[in-house]
Parts: structure tokens; C-alpha cells; sequence
């Protein structure tokens, strides 16, 4: 297996919107990173994810972008950007912007351009048809939306004010590379490249059986083409690190993607635990791990994270926000550090931030679950029931502010927040998670900090012992003669795991868990609620 940085490093996803306002005006800002970059540094993370901040109409959170070079207002200023990236730097942590090149805003100039005539330069740097097809977007019941202008409608795979580019066309890649160059020469390490698996789209849109299915926006022919010809063109130029957002991939797929001999991105997130592992499933779980590890080991490098800003707060979706909070989330952690592949921590996610539900519609401000919820409301279904049925999965529940103390706002800001705090910020924040040396933090602190003297947790092979135990998930990490061994008990009741003789044959050194150690040396491990151990075996 090839060492590279990118393998052993953490990275810190930052939602800056929700992260810290210096300003006083609601939104959390670039300034406000900066003031908080000591307490990610202390956390041991090497980099930053930083969520789109370019200039935006704001109607999808930033991922509309009107001008790639330019940073958005409620952000700040490229100057502040700059100092970001210094200060990102003078404390030996990375800097990856998110990218969107699959859409743009409709405000564009490029797409204001495409949009004035069929004759217009522009026209064929985006996709303009005379009659839709039955397909879906992400977003809205149609990907396509007429155009008065010119009598023609156009293609966007999410929301309307998202046209999609034309990425056959080579004056639209050659634009975006230069762009990159542009971002990549400023010294950024790397970019996370937003819905990367829809550049390329199927000739002739032809009519889907299940238009609910909207797999066809992705993982079309010629993508790799797409990927190959930007890594040629721009990233192998750079020592830096991609990472693909690869929606409805299988492994096999997936490989393409990341495959070292291929030169196309280095990492990819697939979605196959977020979307269609609605809640804590063991078995499918592992079963999942196991696919990937066996397609991808010694070709190509995977990602662990359980949530994102698109998705439900791992701690309240996979764990136990209730009773076990805080082991839960201590051993959701140790699983995603431990697990084959570079793990992501989303901002919050290192206290046990959880999941909201806001008790009306207008408390919501994500466009996913607004306009699903008046497409279902337009149906005549009864609103409460939609605003019921949308909330577990809101993207709003991981967006929701940033909580650093007990104060109003949780400390966020002294404006009023874009969107609400969640009310559990008196007890859940950072200040309390500081002062608490058994608070989820300081774990995760221990977590990062052994990864860094445990090559076996980077590049060690992994082995399951446990593909069909309904709660405990043991398996080791093993590298040049060391070994780790982990064992969850993802549960809310005790349970007894015999280690199989291949295992109690070693000595284990306890390394870290989320309970005291209780000193087991026999075969039987008497595992509590929730826990989590990383023994060492000799
Ligand atoms: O999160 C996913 C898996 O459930 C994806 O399907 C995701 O919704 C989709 O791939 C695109 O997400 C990204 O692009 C969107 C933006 O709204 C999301 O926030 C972003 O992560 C459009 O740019």
C-alpha cells in the first residue's frame, strides 16, 4: 500500500454558515473560522473541508454559484479567505475547498449568456431541449425547466436555479480547469468535489421506466473520460487531494473512480450507508464495509464519515441520542477511526451534536425538504403528517448552529442565527465538552492522536470476525506483526462476546474505550451498553 498524506490524515468538515459569525449578522463567516481554528487544531485534525463560499444567490446554501472567483459577502472577503488559508497553513493543517462543476447558478453570467438566444455563444454550455423527458431531479418533480426566452427548457439534477453544465462542450471544461488552476494556485491542498458522478449525461435523455429512480442522472458513459482529462490537465500538476461525492455507486464502480493506476480522483465518498441504511443495520452495515474493503484494498482509497450537512447527525440516526449519547457517539467515532479508509468528522459531530426537529415548516430553510414538502402538501396530503414524515431526514438537522456555550444562541452568534439552535445547546456545547475530561471530544482528541502513532489504523488489513452477529462488531487492523484489535457493542442492553481462538491467543493491551477498563484477561469480553475497545495484541 503507497503512503500518502491524504491517508492518515483526519479531516474536519466545516459548515462555515453554521460555524462561528464574527459579525453579529446571523451567518457564521470566514473571520469566524479563523477565531475558531485553535480549537480544531487542538482537536489533532490535519484538514479543513470547507463547504462552497463563493459568490452565490444562496438558494441551495452555496452549492449556486454565480462567480467561482469571488468569495460570497456573508462569508467575507477574498482578502479574509487568504488570511484563512495562512492561518489554515501556520498551524500544519490542509485546506480543501468544496467545488461544484456540475451546475451553476442560474445568476451565472455564463447561463444569463446561454439563456438570451439560441444564437448565443454560450447556448451549448448548457443543456437546452424543445420537450423534456419524464425524469426527476434531486429536487423538483422535473429536470427540466422552460424557458420563456427562447422557447426551450433546460436541464438541472437539482433545483431550478441550478442549470447543469454541458460538459461534452470543451470550452466549458477548459473554463473550469483554468478556475481550479486558479483555486489551486493560491495554494489550496485539494478540493471535495460536489455530485462529480453527474457530469456526464445519458445521450438523448431517453424516458425512465421509474422516474423515482433517478439513478440515470449518474455514472453515465464518458464521465471517466471527464475525470481523466481534469486530473491530466489540472490535479496531477499539484501535491494535493480529491475527493469525489459518487452518488449510487457500487464497489466495483466505485474502483474506477479512485483506482491508483487510472489517475483520476484519490478518494470518493459512495453513499451506500446514508442512503440506503435508513437507520442502524448491523448486518447490512458490515456487509458493506466488507464489499468495499475487499474491491478497493491495495487499488484505491475509501472514506468513512456517517453524516455530512446533507445528512442526519450519525449520533441520532446510528446511535443512541437518548439514553446513550454520549458512549454512542464515542463508539460511532471509534468505528469510523478504525475502519479501513480516511475518516471525516463533521463539525459538531466531535461533542455529540444531535439531530432537530423544528415544530413548523418555516423553521426550515433546506430547498431538498422544502420543495418536497409542497410537491407532497400540493397532492393534499395533510401538512403535519409531510412534516412529520420529512423531518428524520432533513438535511436541516446537521445545519443547525454550531453550539459553543450556554449562552443565548449558544454562543454563535449575537445576531439572530439563520437558522435556529437546537434547544439541547445548554448541555450540549463546547465549553462543557472542554471542561468535561469524559466528554465526547476529549475522546475523539485520544481517537486522532492514536491513529497517529498507529500505522495499522492507516494502512493495516482488516479482518471481520463477526459478519453475522446481530450487535457486536469485532474485527482487527494488522500491519507488519502489529495488531489492533475493535470491538463495538452497538447496543443498548450488555453482551458477551467470546473472542474466537485466534484472537485469545494474543496478549491485549487495553489502548482506549469509551468505560473504564475493567481488566478482562479471559476469552470472554463482557461488554456494556454502547461500548467500544481498542486493544493492542501481542
Ligand atoms: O447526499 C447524497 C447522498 O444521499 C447525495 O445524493 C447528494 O444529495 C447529492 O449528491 C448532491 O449533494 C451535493 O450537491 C447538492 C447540494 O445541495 C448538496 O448540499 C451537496 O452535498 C447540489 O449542489
Amino acid at each position: 500500500m503507497k503512503k500518502a498524506w491524504w491517508k492518515e490524515a483526519v479531516v474536519y468538515q466545516v459548515y462555515w454558515r453554521s460555524f462561528y459569525d464574527s459579525d453579529g449578522d446571523g451567518y457564521g463567516d470566514l473571520q469566524g473560522l479563523i477565531e475558531k481554528l485553535d480549537y480544531i487544531q487542538h482537536l489533532g485534525v490535519n484538514v479543513i473541508w470547507l463547504n462552497p463560499c463563493y459568490e452565490s444567490p444562496d438558494k441551495d446554501n452555496g452549492y449556486d454559484i454565480s462567480d467561482y472567483y469571488r468569495i460570497m459577502d456573508k462569508a467575507g472577503t477574498m482578502k479574509t479567505w487568504e488570511t484563512l488559508l495562512d492561518e489554515v497553513h501556520k498551524r500544519g493543517m490542509k485546506l480543501i475547498m468544496d467545488l461544484v462543476v456540475n451546475h451553476t447558478s442560474d445568476q451565472h453570467p455564463w447561463f444569463l449568456e446561454s439563456r438570451s438566444s439560441k444564437d448565443s455563444p454560450k447556448r451549448d454550455w448548457y443543456i437546452w431541449r424543445d420537450k423534456p423527458n419524464n425524469w426527476r431531479s434531486y429536487f423538483t418533480p422535473s429536470a427540466w425547466e422552460y424557458d420563456e426566452t427562447t422557447g426551450q427548457y433546460y436541464f438541472h439534477s437539482f433545483a431550478v436555479e441550478q442549470p447543469d453544465l454541458n460538459w461534452k462542450n470543451h470550452e466549458v471544461r477548459e473554463e473550469i480547469y483554468k478556475m481550479m488552476r486558479f483555486w489551486l494556485d493560491k495554494g489550496i491542498d485539494g478540493f471535495r468535489l460536489d455530485a462529480i458522478a453527474l457530469l456526464a449525461k445519458q445521450d438523448g435523455f431517453p424516458d425512465a421506466t421509474d422516474p423515482y429512480d433517478i439513478r440515470y442522472l449518474t455514472n453515465n458513459p464518458g464521465l471517466h473520460d471527464y475525470l481523466r482529462e481534469m486530473n491530466e490537465q489540472v490535479f496531477k500538476h499539484y501535491d494535493i487531494f480529491t475527493v469525489g461525492e459518487v452518488a449510487f455507486v457500487s464497489p466495483e464502480e466505485g474502483l474506477k473512480y479512485v483506482a491508483e493506476d487510472r489517475h483520476e480522483l484519490h478518494t470518493l465518498f459512495h453513499f451506500e450507508v446514508c442512503d440506503e441504511m435508513p437507520s442502524w443495520d448491523p448486518l447490512r452495515f458490515k456487509q458493506i464495509q466488507k464489499r468495499w474493503y475487499e474491491a478497493l484494498w491495495g487499488k484505491g482509497w475509501n472514506s468513512q464519515f456517517l453524516n455530512n450537512h446533507d445528512h442526519t447527525r450519525q449520533v441520532t440516526r446510528y446511535g443512541n441520542d437518548k439514553e446513550y449519547r454520549v458512549e454512542s457517539a464515542k463508539l460511532l467515532g471509534t468505528m469510523l477511526h478504525t475502519l479501513p479508509g480516511t475518516p471525516y468528522i463533521y463539525q459538531g459531530e466531535e461533542i455529540g451534536m444531535t439531530g432537530v426537529r423544528f415544530s413548523s415548516i418555516d423553521d426550515y430553510n433546506d430547498i431538498a425538504m422544502k420543495n418536497k414538502y409542497a410537491e407532497e402538501v400540493a397532492k393534499g396530503r395533510d401538512p403535519q403528517e409531510v412534516l412529520e414524515n420529512l423531518q428524520p431526514l432533513s438535511r436541516d438537522n446537521s445545519r443547525t448552529p454550531m453550539q459553543w456555550d450556554d449562552s443565548e444562541h449558544a454562543g454563535f452568534t449575537t445576531g439572530t442565527p439563520w437558522i435556529k439552535v437546537n434547544p439541547n445547546y445548554k448541555e450540549i456545547n463546547v465549553k462543557q465538552a472542554l471542561e468535561d475530561p469524559n466528554s465526547v471530544y476529549h475522546y475523539y482528541r485520544k481517537l486522532i492522536q492514536l491513529r497517529k502513532e498507529h500505522p495499522e489504523m492507516v494502512y493495516g488489513t482488516f479482518h471481520d470476525y463477526t459478519e453475522n452477529e446481530p450487535y457486536i462488531y469485532a474485527y482487527t487492523r494488522e500491519l507488519d506483526g502489529r495488531r489492533l484489535l475493535i470491538v463495538l457493542n452497538h447496543c443498548n442492553e450488555p453482551n458477551d462476546y467470546e473472542l474466537p481462538s485466534a484472537l485469545s491467543a494474543y496478549t491485549r493491551d487495553y489502548l482506549l474505550g469509551n468505560y473504564a477498563d475493567i481488566q478482562e484477561t479471559g476469552a470472554v469480553l463482557h461488554m456494556r451498553p454502547h461500548e467500544a475497545r481498542i486493544y493492542k495484541l501481542k
